[in-house]
């Protein structure tokens, strides 16, 4: 019998050969939003492991939405042959190829994280303006104070991700996350940490959620109907409003889902340096399973499903509709090969691409 976590999934026109995904990972390895040649020899050797759906890094949808000097973007036309060879690296490996876009607010100007993972300080070559709902900083690492965006700076960054997700489409990827997570930018309109706005884009839950229910609606209009829209939201803070926070993610993921969301990636907020994360394998499991099964949407998640068994478990629970797997798969791109063999998949070589599953099959 196959494991849960090696039936194929489909979502609209994706066809997923497995539940296993590799979540969007910066590379920090790109120039002026371009990508290296870093960048496809990672995502292909990715796409070769074996898993379904692999997810190419946080793309910024402008130059200061980047979260440091070396993120990828696609605000530009001439960033789309990169991403181009990306995809079809990806695709030609049999995985789905799919890109998540994002700005990242008051977390942006960043030093790489092995170069501090702090602010680039204010005035310091390299440093550019950041924006946020309001002007309140994140603190810790991140102490810059962003400029309150204004009615203008709100319409032009969502023409921004707009106009991401048309290059996206050209660009060949087949799946779309929006990054709506992590304390950057959307997540910050969400969050009482971050936004304290009086207009119509702050306040309770209806004018929090504006930005991010907009954007989804503007990305739809222009990203192909018959591929899967999904986003990445921070559904929880664990900053002692938990209960509060994961109600109003859900009711926000269920108006998301009326705007043509096809799947959430649940994630955490990271909206406040005070949050008190209980990491732990498979710790989102229950938070995960409660939105599906509330806001009845597929969903996926990551943080600590890194075991065959847990990522095999979480699917056959019905906590995840796929399971992302990611540092794991920098340790191990055949990551999902490993899966096999522990979870008993009949010919487990041929997980792998035919290249390399015969020889693996040959001589024993
Ligand atoms: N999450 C995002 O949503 N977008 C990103 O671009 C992103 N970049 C990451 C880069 C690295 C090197 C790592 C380790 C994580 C990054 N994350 C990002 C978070 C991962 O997608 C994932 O949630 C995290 O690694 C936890 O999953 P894991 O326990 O399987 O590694």
């Amino acid at each position: 019998m196959t494991p849960p976590l090696f039936e194929p999934f489909s979502l609209k026109s994706a066809r997923l050969r497995n539940r296993i995904a590799v979540p969007p990972m910066c590379q920090y390895s790109a120039v002026d939003g371009f990508l290296t040649d870093w960048h496809p020899a990672h995502y292909a050797g990715l796409a070769r492991g074996g898993a379904g759906l692999v997810i190419v890094e946080a793309t910024a949808v402008s130059p200061e939405g980047r979260i440091t000097p070396g993120c990828a973007g696609l605000w530009d036309d001439r960033h789309i042959a990169g991403m181009a060879a990306v995809a079809r690296g990806i695709r030609s490996a049999g995985a789905v190829p799919g890109l998540q876009i994002g700005h990242a607010g008051r977390k942006a100007s960043a030093n790489r994280p092995w170069e501090g993972d702090d602010h680039i300080p204010d005035g310091a070559l390299g440093a550019w303006e950041t924006i946020s709902p309001s002007a309140v900083a994140f603190g810790a690492n991140l102490p810059r104070v962003p400029r309150e965006m204004t009615l203008a700076d709100i319409a032009r960054v969502q023409a921004d991700f707009v106009a991401a997700a048309r290059r996206a489409v050209e660009a060949g990827f087949e799946w779309l996350e929006l990054h709506f997570a992590h304390g950057y930018l959307a997540q910050s309109f969400l969050s009482v940490h971050a936004n304290h706005r009086t207009d119509a884009y702050g306040g309770d839950l209806a004018g929090r959620s504006r930005f991010l229910i907009e954007t989804v609606r503007a990305v739809r209009a222009v990203w192909p109907e018959t591929f899967p829209l999904t986003a990445r939201l921070g559904v929880i803070e664990y900053d002692g409003r938990d209960e509060e926070t994961l109600a109003e993610a859900i009711t926000l993921t269920k108006s998301l889902k009326a705007e043509g969301l096809d799947m959430l990636n649940v994630s955490i907020g990271f909206s406040t340096p005070d949050a008190k994360i209980p990491w732990g394998p498979a710790f989102l499991g229950p938070v995960a399973e409660r939105v599906r099964r509330e806001a009845e949407l597929p969903v996926a998640s990551a943080w600590g499903f890194d075991t065959p068994e847990l990522a095999d478990d979480a699917v056959k629970n019905g906590q995840l509709d796929l399971a992302m797997v990611g540092r794991r798969h920098l340790a191990d791109p055949h990551w999902p090969y490993v899966a096999a063999q522990a979870l008993g998949v009949d010919r487990p070589a041929w997980v792998l691409p035919a290249p390399y599953a015969h020889w693996l099959e040959r001589y024993r």
